[in-house]
């Protein structure tokens, strides 16, 4: 029942915007990161990974940790099928615009054509000091240090958002754009803990649209959805597209 009625919002919304987390790269094998047995955070110190002051503490213990999962992701994970589904959905609908607090291109990879990245991408590469973007051969990710920038020498690493870092401003205004003027959102697979993503569903739903949450366990944003739908998105959002098309709405 609440698949269909979450078939019939999204078959007529004008406007959707859609927030994912973690959580929809999950069934790729891809780990979150606040599981309480396999997330990142259940392992390891996020301040020690993911803060300018851990990279500066060890930026070899950060290097490689990143460069793993990078292996991980472009070697091992393949786009599930909430991936595919979101990808079909934009297809489906006419003004849809998805935005991501992952760094894994999972949603490129599974036919996704626009896709905001808040939080960076864990593919690409810039100098810490200066800014620059570097390209760097398999040997280079492979090191068990950063590369230097050649540029200024300083220590090149990964273009993802760590704690107390600015989202990129693009990403951030297209987001925040795409949260105040849809009608829907939809937001699936994160724990919305972390800010100010998780301030979109929020925005959104302060200038009236509809909040749907797809989630196996209940978080802030599905105590505030319109529709909780508790469950893994590479099941619940496939079911979506099925009723979606069953009734017509896709067009
Ligand atoms: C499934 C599933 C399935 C599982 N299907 N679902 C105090 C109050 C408020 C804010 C702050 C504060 N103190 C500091 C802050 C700011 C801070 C913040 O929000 N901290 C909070 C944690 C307290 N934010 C920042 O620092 C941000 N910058 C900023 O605010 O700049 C301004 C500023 C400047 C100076 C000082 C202070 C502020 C930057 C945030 C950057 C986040 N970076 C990371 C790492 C990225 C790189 C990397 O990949 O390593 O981003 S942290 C990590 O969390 C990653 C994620 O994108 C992000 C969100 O996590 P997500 O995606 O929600 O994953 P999980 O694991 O939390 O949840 C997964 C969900 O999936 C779960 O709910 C599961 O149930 C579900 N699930 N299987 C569907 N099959
Ligand atoms: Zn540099």
């Amino acid at each position: 029942m609440t698949i269909l009625a979450a078939a019939r919002l999204l078959g007529q919304a004008q406007k959707i915007a859609c927030l994912t987390g973690a959580g929809v790269s999950a069934e790729s094998g891809v780990a979150t990161f606040r599981d309480p047995q396999t997330g990142h955070w259940a392992r390891f110190d996020p301040q020690q990974l993911a803060s300018q002051a851990g990279f500066a503490a060890d930026p070899g213990l950060v290097w490689r940790w990143y460069m793993e999962r990078l292996l991980g992701v472009t070697q091992r994970a393949q786009p599930n099928a909430g991936h595919r589904a979101l990808a079909e959905i934009e297809q489906m609908r006419p003004h849809f615009t998805l935005v991501t607090q992952n760094v894994d291109n999972l949603h490129e990879r599974g036919g996704s054509q626009n896709v905001i990245h808040l939080h960076g991408e864990i593919t690409r590469f810039h100098c810490n000091r200066c800014g620059r973007t570097h390209d760097l051969k398999e040997a280079e990710q492979t090191a068990a240090e950063p590369p230097r920038c050649t540029s200024c020498g300083g220590p090149v690493r990964p273009s993802v958002v760590w704690f107390g870092e600015n989202l990129p401003l693009p990403a951030m205004n297209a987001a925040w754009q795409a949260a105040e003027s849809c009608d829907l959102m939809l937001v699936v697979g994160t724990s919305g803990v972390v800010y100010p993503a998780a301030q979109l569903p929020f925005v959104a739903q302060e200038r009236g649209a509809v909040v749907i949450d797809i989630n196996p366990e209940p978080s802030p944003i599905s105590e505030m959805a319109t529709l909780y739908l508790p469950g893994p998105s590479g099941v619940i959002l496939p079911q979506i597209i099925s009723q979606m098309q069953e009734a017509g709405l896709g067009e």
